[in-house]
């Protein structure tokens, strides 16, 4: 068993991420989400980074369906889903189911393509992954690890492996994806 924390989050996690809402993360979730995110960010899913930010969900989908899908049905399931946290280190798992969307979030935002989005960018992309305004805000709190006003992929990521953390590491971490948990 994980800790309550960590129980209450990946909910919420998993929440996010089955748009459709059917108790199962899917290809069609993922395409839905980069549909939304391109469409809030102005992308027009035909431009070049239209196809750019689909790309890189069907890269996350190929890898999050690779380490989850146990039964390959091409359907991960609440229960496969609470059994691969429970199963690895938190680490482990943010990389495998974190790392991926958060690269192909961030492919989507960075319209200059330096890799670092500046904290109004990084909100309009939570409130575009499907945050209210309100749990962005808190989302961005703690993330510019740094303190130099950019927000990098690596600092994202770190928070996201502390989501995934027992006892919630870090302070901010259980805010990453909006809901103080
Ligand atoms: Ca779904
Ligand atoms: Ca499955
Ligand atoms: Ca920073």
């Amino acid at each position: 068993m994980v800790d309550a924390i960590i129980e209450r989050r990946a909910e919420h996690w998993f929440g996010l991420v089955d748009v459709d809402g059917d108790g199962a993360i899917e290809h069609a979730d993922l395409q839905a989400l980069a549909r939304r995110i391109a469409e809030r960010l102005g992308n027009d899913m035909s431009s070049a980074q239209g196809r750019q930010i689909k790309r890189a969900y069907e890269r996350a989908w190929e890898t999050i369906a690779e380490a989850l899908d146990a039964d390959h049905d091409q359907r991960i399931s609440r229960a496969e889903f609470v059994s691969f946290i429970e199963g690895h280190a938190a680490g482990e798992a943010a990389d495998t189911l974190l790392r991926p969307i958060a690269e192909a979030e961030f492919a989507a935002a960075d319209t200059d393509g330096d890799g670092l989005l500046s904290r109004a960018d990084y909100i309009k992309l939570l409130k575009a992954s499907g945050l209210s305004a309100e749990d962005a805000e808190h989302g961005a709190a703690n993330v510019d690890l740094d303190g130099d006003g950019r927000i990098d992929v690596e600092e994202y990521v770190r928070m996201c492996r502390d989501y995934f953390a027992a006892g919630g590491a870090r302070p901010g971490a259980g805010e990453v994806f909006g809901a103080a948990l």
